[in-house]
């Protein structure tokens, strides 16, 4: 029982939400941070390593050289991989490892393609390989070790070019025994398929070196009344990387953080450590709820990405050098001309596991996302109900509240697809359970639903209550599937329902029980229109140091919490995903909600930036957040519109109405003791100005779906940073008030009080812009001021593009089924203009199994729209049709021609300025719909 007396003033503020500001005092800095405290205290420029060059081997696909530490004489391994599509993996092993390090599984797709690669050069020091087509080249460097990348004879990315490679090796305690239970073949056997050729997993242990003395708190670190055991020592591992030329580096969620990283010299590092961070703040570096350790780079004419596959905590670390420069750097300098070229150096810093780093080479931004996709999975497609509006909060009472708030919609004519139940719908928060007495008739209550085309979520937390007569206790304790203590015995901890166990999700056994939980008849009262919602599986426990589990907690295979933190989240929402798909024999999408995520969570749902405020800066840091979170893969991120924390004012709730509708995930939520908060209980102006924003987003679903189905496609994110669309503006580098939807659409929410105007930068050299309300039309580049009243939500659609829309409101998605659809051709300068509509059955699996879906291409040049198929494999039959087609920037046509298959149809007909109705039916043959 870990439960400790000492946690209970922190309970008691989680209940009474009485602090208004994070207690920065429950979480560690980096100097509390023993690992992070020893590595930033080494300085650059001193590198022990030595690479023996005379050691390489050369193998179809990866080269390994021997590195050794000068001082201990402690010998690594070092694995090369040149892989296909521009990616470099390099990754550094102990040669002999006293116990096998995590390597962190079920990330990765597979084994990542290897290209062969090829000794180049070699003279005194240095070695030249090259990496494979692209034209990569890397060069070793054998004192001290250094790699240096290049493409053609640009140098792309320098590593331990400062000297700060770290790798604390295994050791003996001095004076005592070993520890009792290292994991033996079972650990090894749950490595993910990442694992090749140079393991070193289950080489035997050699002789332990020399030790260097230990400062205090290398084998036993106490942080407030928690004391970490660390029975294995310091194992941390680090690593520095120059990136000339970079002055903006980007990604690395999450944090409550502009969209440009900034630089942490003079403060803490960014952390990644999947915390339950209660009342956060904006603008630090602290950690909170997800982790994906993927850091993106970008300057005119090349994007870089580091992915560093590690999930024990981790800090990082962003410097903007000119004094230390590299050697290169300092070349690059002389070569453009004498003066400072930038240079960012990142140094990543982890508590355990082994360094295994992927550089994405771009060199475009979608091509980084794209690498970082084909390495660990694409948004899954999401059900396209789940792209409607959700309704939360904390809680709806009971079945007559859920009924109330329905019906409410429906009065007040406000589109929903989803209503959400939290944590007091299960009885005394027994998850997969209703209260009795609030919920006696769930399946009643969610046919209800169904039959008016909503849908629910209820929210299913990984901590179970100990509890001997709850049917999930008594399974997981006797299944013997609960995470460990160090001692052996069952770790429990403090959270909701009072003291609870945790499942231990890393191990395949548990996921599997758990994902078959969700089966109807196992979760009672459930039916196809229940989704689920996974929070605090950070893990959050209110009683463990930092608000989770303790580190020297156990799990499947022997290995520690330590190592392997950062992923239980992503096993918990991806256990349910499973459960979600079994339960319709595999026909159905899942839809997801996870609070936690590690590197390849999108595969499994959406996430949302957890308990923010209903304050201004809130709502601004939705933007930058959401697309940090997109930029790393994450493309269905949402923050709860409204704020989660304390009572928006209606401006605020309007605004965030507005900002939401146009970003990926749109779910009001509110916590407990905030006032009710259903659009009607707002003024009627109000609340006309919160049904027009849902309106506007029901409208564009065809364009969300679309845009999400290229992300799905090509791992590039709906919510794009505007330099991913122009690369070479250096004025969008560092913006994230402003944003786009897929390619198409610019989108300035406002995020002001009183606002009455608003600066927006349209890019874009010889471009155009059109206002999305007023179809006027703007020329790019431009800082345009755009005066709004509290119904403005500036938005522009790009010159040269083709959007599709469903014009006519409903109640929900699925009441818009079989609507026709209204294509806006927004002519570029030279009259074209292309886009395209991806329709599907949006929420079966059939389009990728039977290719039931339809991708539709539209070009407009020379005065004539065309439509062709976009992919010719889809191949279903589809009611949908064109009702409309709007096209800005034309002037009044005389006439209209219509040519179906060849053949001449109607011309001449209606002719509104510059938007022309046409009957739908008579183009339903030319678009082939
Ligand atoms: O389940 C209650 C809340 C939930 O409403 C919120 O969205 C989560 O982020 N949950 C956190 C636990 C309590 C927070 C104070």
């Amino acid at each position: 029982m870990a439960a400790a007396l000492g946690r209970w003033p922190l309970w008691l503020t989680l209940c009474l939400g009485a602090s208004l500001a994070v207690d920065r005092g429950n979480f560690k800095s980096c100097e509390q941070s023993g690992f992070c405290r020893r590595q930033r205290r080494i300085q650059p420029g001193n590198s022990p390593y030595q690479a023996l060059l005379e050691s390489l081997q050369l193998g179809p696909d990866v080269a390994t050289i021997q590195l050794v530490n000068e001082v201990t004489q402690v010998p690594l391994l070092l694995e090369l991989w040149g892989l296909t599509g521009n990616v470099t993996r390099l990754r550094i092993q102990e040669l002999s490892p006293l116990r096998p390090r995590y390597r962190v599984p079920d990330v990765l797709l597979g084994d990542p393609p290897a290209e062969r690669l090829e000794v180049t050069g070699r003279d005194e020091g240095t070695l030249e390989l090259s990496l494979g087509p692209g034209g990569h080249r890397l060069l070793v460097t054998e004192r001290p070790f250094r790699l240096d990348l290049l493409r053609q004879r640009e140098l792309l990315c320098s590593v331990n070019a400062r000297g700060l490679l770290v790798f604390e090796h295994q050791r003996r305690r001095r004076d005592s025994d070993p520890p009792k239970d290292p994991p033996g073949e079972e650990g090894a056997a749950q490595e993910g398929p990442e694992d090749g050729a140079g393991s070193t997993q289950s080489d035997k242990p050699a002789e332990p070196p020399a030790e260097p003395e230990e400062e205090p708190g290398a084998w036993e670190e106490t942080f407030k009344t928690h004391t970490d055991s660390k029975p294995y020592g310091p194992t941390s591992v680090g690593l520095d990387f120059s990136l000339p030329g970079f002055e903006h580096v980007y990604g690395i969620p999450e944090h409550a953080e502009s969209l440009r990283l900034r630089p942490t010299e003079g403060g803490d590092p960014y952390r990644l450590y999947n915390l339950d961070v209660f009342q956060y703040e904006v603008f630090t570096p602290m950690a909170l709820y997800g982790s994906v350790p993927l850091l993106l780079a970008h300057r005119p004419r090349l994007s870089l990405g580091i992915f560093w596959l590690n999930a024990a905590e981790t800090w990082v670390d962003i410097g903007s050098n000119t004094a230390g420069k590299t050697l290169f750097g300092k070349l690059l300098d002389y070569m453009q001309g004498g003066g400072e070229t930038p240079q960012t150096e990142v140094r990543w810093m982890s508590e355990s596991g082994v360094i295994d780093v992927f550089l994405l080479l771009g060199p475009q931004p979608a091509d980084v996302t794209a690498q970082y996709g084909r390495l660990t999975g694409t948004q899954a497609l999401p059900p396209l109900f789940s792209l409607g509006y959700h309704q939360s909060r904390w809680n709806y009472q009971d079945e007559a509240d859920v009924e109330a708030v329905e019906r409410g919609f429906e009065e007040h004519e406000l589109p929903l697809d989803v209503l959400w139940l939290d944590i007091e719908h299960a009885d005394g928060k027994r998850y997969f359970t209703w209260d009795p007495a609030k919920f006696p008739n769930p399946r009643g209550m969610l046919e209800r639903l169904a039959a008016r085309k909503r849908r629910m979520v209820s929210i299913v937390d990984p901590h179970i209550k100990v509890d001997g007569g709850y049917r999930v206790h008594t399974e997981l304790r006797a299944r013997d599937l609960y995470v460990k203590t160090k001692d052996g015995n069952d770790y429990e901890g403090w959270c909701w329902p009072g003291s609870s166990a945790y499942p231990d999700f890393t191990n395949p056994e548990m996921r599997e029980w758990w994902a078959n939980m969700f089966a109807f008849d196992q979760y009672e009262g459930s039916t196809e229109a229940l989704y689920t919602w996974n929070d605090m599986n950070e893990p959050s426990v209110f009683s463990g140091p930092e608000v989770t589990m303790h580190k020297d907690a156990r799990h499947f295979g022997g290995w520690e919490h330590r190592e392997l933190h950062n992923i239980y989240g992503l096993y918990v929402h991806k256990a349910t995903a499973e459960g979600l798909i079994r339960r319709s024999g595999g026909r159905l999408r899942p839809f997801v909600l996870s609070r936690a995520f590690f590197a390849g969570s999108q595969r499994y749902g959406a996430v949302w930036t957890g308990d923010n405020t209903a304050d201004w800066e809130h709502l601004r840091i939705s933007i930058p957040m959401c697309l940090s979170f997109g930029l790393a893969g994450l493309a269905f991120c949402g923050a709860d519109v409204g704020g989660f924390f304390q009572n928006p004012g209606p401006e605020l709730q309007v605004r965030w109405y507005q900002a939401g509708a146009f970003q990926p995930f749109f779910r009001a939520h509110a916590h407990l003791d905030t006032a009710r908060r259903e659009p009607w209980l707002l003024s009627p102006e109000h609340l006309a100005l919160v049904r027009a924003a849902l309106r506007r987003r029901y409208a564009l679903l065809p364009t969300w779906y679309t845009a999400f189905y290229h992300c799905h496609r090509q791992g590039i994110p709906v919510m794009r940073p505007l330099w991913m669309e122009f690369p070479d503006d250096p004025h969008t580098f560092a913006m994230d008030d402003q944003y786009l939807l897929d390619r198409v659409l610019l989108v300035h929410p406002v995020t002001e009080p009183g606002a009455r105007g608003v600066n927006v930068y349209l890019p874009g050299e010889g471009e155009v812009w059109y206002n999305d309300e007023t179809h006027e039309q703007h020329r790019a580049p431009q800082t345009l001021y755009v005066p709004v009243t509290l119904s403005t939500i500036p938005v522009f659609q790009r010159g040269g593009t083709v959007i599709p829309r469903q014009d006519r409101p409903r109640r929900s998605t699925e009441a818009m089924k079989g609507d026709p659809f209204t294509l806006y051709v927004a002519l570029s300068p030279q009259g074209t203009a292309q886009g395209d509509l991806y329709v599907d059955d949006g929420i079966s699996f059939d389009y990728a199994t039977k290719n039931a879906f339809l991708h539709r291409h539209f070009h407009f040049a020379n005065g004539t729209l065309t439509s062709s198929s976009a992919d010719p494999r889809g191949s279903m039959s589809s009611p949908a049709w064109l009702e409309r087609v709007v096209i800005l920037g034309v002037g009044r046509p005389e006439s209209a021609l219509l040519t179906t298959h060849g053949e001449r149809g109607l011309g001449g007909f209606g002719v509104l300025g510059w938007v022309f109705g046409i009957l739908g039916w008579v183009l339903r043959g030319v678009l082939g719909f």
